[in-house]
């Protein structure tokens, strides 16, 4: 049995639905509202104590940090394989969960913030922002929220944000010159790890980054990535249009000046 404490919009969580997908298991879903503050709820602090999606409960077990969900996934169900098949390949896999473990999540979330999550708090009076915040445990990630819901494009969070997008795609393009997927010539949990991030720079309208022949080993990668069932269903599908809309229309607006900050117009 197993359910996972999911939000449709969570990149960490997509990793573990597109996981459980490739191997064919069913699962219950938790949805945690994460406007409203239910990672910080007291019971759900009980399974997560870090106050974030994903959580999986399998058979009574209780199972957070994505990277390491989606390792144990293909432990516990090991068909088919996740994790390639020599040590180079899998040193090279965990390189790039590595990656987006300690820098591109955090990016993600500056990004992501500043661009379109800001508007569901800008509104909202000082004190409601403290209610608000007052139970979030990490405190380094209400001080970067803070700041973009107060600066917007302007939070200094901004541009390292942007570098930290840049040179994954620089990177990724340099691998896919050389092989099929992320890690080596078969699909692994490096595609799996990366692919949330890049559908949320695409979904913000940042896909210029990688088009008009930009990077174009990185976009034939993307699209192989974007024809796999596990992520058209898991990921892409999954989105209500109003969301996709709201993410593009955001997006849109920033991206002149995010653009600009990168230089690609
Ligand atoms: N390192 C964690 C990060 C999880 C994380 O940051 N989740 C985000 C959504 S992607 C979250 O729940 N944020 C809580 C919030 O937005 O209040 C993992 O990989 O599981």
């Amino acid at each position: 049995m197993l359910t996972l404490y999911d939000n449709i919009a969570s990149v960490a969580a997509q990793k573990v639905r597109m996981t459980l997908h490739e191997k064919g298991q069913a699962w219950e879903t938790a949805t945690v509202d994460l406007r409203n503050g239910d990672v910080m709820n007291a019971d759900y602090l009980k399974l997560n104590p870090g106050g974030v999606v994903p959580t999986l409960v399998h058979d009574g077990k209780v199972l957070i940090e994505s990277t390491a969900i989606i390792e144990y996934l293909d432990e516990v169900f090991p068909e088919p394989p996740l994790k390639p098949a020599t040590p180079l390949e899998r040193h090279r896999m965990r390189l790039w969960t590595k990656h987006i473990d300690e820098e591109a999540h955090r990016a993600t979330g500056s990004l992501s913030q500043a661009v379109y999550i800001r508007y569901a708090h800008v509104n909202k009076t000082p004190a409601e922002l403290d209610a608000y915040f007052s139970r979030m445990p990490d405190k380094d990630r209400e001080a970067r929220q803070r700041s973009a819901i107060r600066l917007g494009l302007d939070a200094p969070e901004v541009g390292p944000a942007l570098r930290t997008f840049a040179r994954l795609i620089d990177d990724m393009d340099r691998q896919a010159a050389r092989m099929a997927w992320l890690a080596g010539e078969s699909f692994s949990l490096a595609d799996i790890a990366c692919a949330p991030y890049v559908m949320r720079l695409e979904m913000l309208a940042m896909q210029s980054m990688w088009t008009d022949g930009r990077r174009p080993h990185m976009a034939r990668w993307w699209s192989a990535m974007k024809a796999r069932p596990c992520f058209r269903i898991e990921v892409e599908d999954r989105f209500p249009a109003a969301v996709t809309k709201l993410m593009r229309d955001r997006g849109e607006t920033a991206w002149p000046r995010l653009g600009q900050m990168l230089g690609v117009n």
